[in-house]
């Protein structure tokens, strides 16, 4: 009977901001929480309504089998659970880390007695609990530890889970910012080009957005060419051309007294790839001189 069906109850270690907005979904959608904070102070609103907080964090590990992390970094993981018992625990680390802070971590819990799935945050603090904002978080590790608390760890926000690979899930993450990364900075040079001229940046702005927007097409391309090895695959703006096209960037640039220094290091890529002799094909071969 769905009725009987318990909610689960969990702990969470780090009520920052992030830690604090987990909290309330998993309180507001009746899950029993333990919440543990370096600062004290910070446990208060939440147990307010409802959480019951430890003084130490061995203490809120120990109430549950499911113990998700919410912390600054990876080292203060270690400065959190170094004397605590993880036997037998369920450990979901969403703090941020890199591919290779995320498979050691894994190796940590395992040789602790745990099992351990790793989670890369794609949202800020006010999408969680928000389904409509569209947040959601990447998981990688342990397949069965998924599957056993899916349901829990939907409460705050979507799920994805990428695979068995503790370090995919950060993997995932870094990858989506890096590309978030690249596309602002292609809007900050874009407004410092109208900035100097009598244009409302409010006006502009629809027409900036609608242009990455239809300009994701290229994500799916390159990603086709990549599969296939075919870099000159359905092309439809070669290398030759872009280069070409590279000058009247940086001249008008310089015409409205803006520094090209966010744009000349892909330039200078794509320059060294036609150099090479692949002026038919698309910018896909930047790819391969990136990787060392
Ligand atoms: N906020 C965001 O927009 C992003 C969205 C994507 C995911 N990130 C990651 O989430 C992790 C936590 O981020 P946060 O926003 O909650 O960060 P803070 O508000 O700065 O809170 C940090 C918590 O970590 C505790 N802490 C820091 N150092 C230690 C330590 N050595 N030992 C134990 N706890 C520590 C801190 O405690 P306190 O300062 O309140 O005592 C907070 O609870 C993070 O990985 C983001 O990259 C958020």
């Amino acid at each position: 009977n769905r009725l009987d069906r318990k909610i689960p109850s969990l702990t969470l270690l780090g009520l920052g901001v992030m830690g604090t907005a987990l909290a309330r979904t998993w309180l507001a959608a009746g899950h029993d929480l333990t919440v543990w904070n370096r600062t004290e102070s910070k446990t208060e609103p939440l147990t307010a309504t409802g959480a019951k907080a430890t003084a130490a964090a061995a203490e809120a590990v120990a109430e549950n089998t499911l113990v998700v992390l919410c912390l600054l970094d990876d080292e203060s993981i270690d400065e959190t659970l170094w004397d605590t018992d993880l036997q037998g625990k369920d450990l979901v680390n969403l703090t941020t880390s890199t591919p290779a802070q995320a498979r050691a971590r894994a190796d940590w819990a395992t040789a602790r007695g745990a099992r351990f799935l790793d989670g890369g945050i794609m949202a800020v603090p006010p999408m969680i609990g928000i389904p409509e904002a569209g947040g959601y978080v990447f998981y990688s590790g342990s397949a069965a530890l998924f599957e056993t608390h899916r349901s829990t760890l939907s409460v705050p926000a979507g799920t994805k889970y990428v695979g068995e690979d503790a370090g995919f899930a950060a993997l995932y993450d870094v990858a989506l910012l890096s590309a978030m990364t690249g596309m602002f900075a292609g809007v900050a040079h874009a407004f410092a080009l109208i900035g100097a001229e009598d244009i409302d940046p409010k006006e502009f702005a629809p027409l900036l957005a609608g242009w990455l927007t239809t300009m994701t097409f290229s994500v799916h391309k390159t990603a086709d060419q990549l599969q296939s090895g075919d870099y000159a695959k359905d092309v439809v703006s070669n290398l030759a051309m872009q280069v070409a096209g590279s000058a009247t960037l940086l001249r008008t640039a310089e015409e409205q007294g803006v520094s090209p220094e966010l744009l000349t290091p892909y330039m200078t890529l794509m320059e060294r790839r036609l150099a090479a002799g692949h002026g038919d094909e698309d910018t896909t071969g930047v790819v391969a001189l990136l990787r060392r």
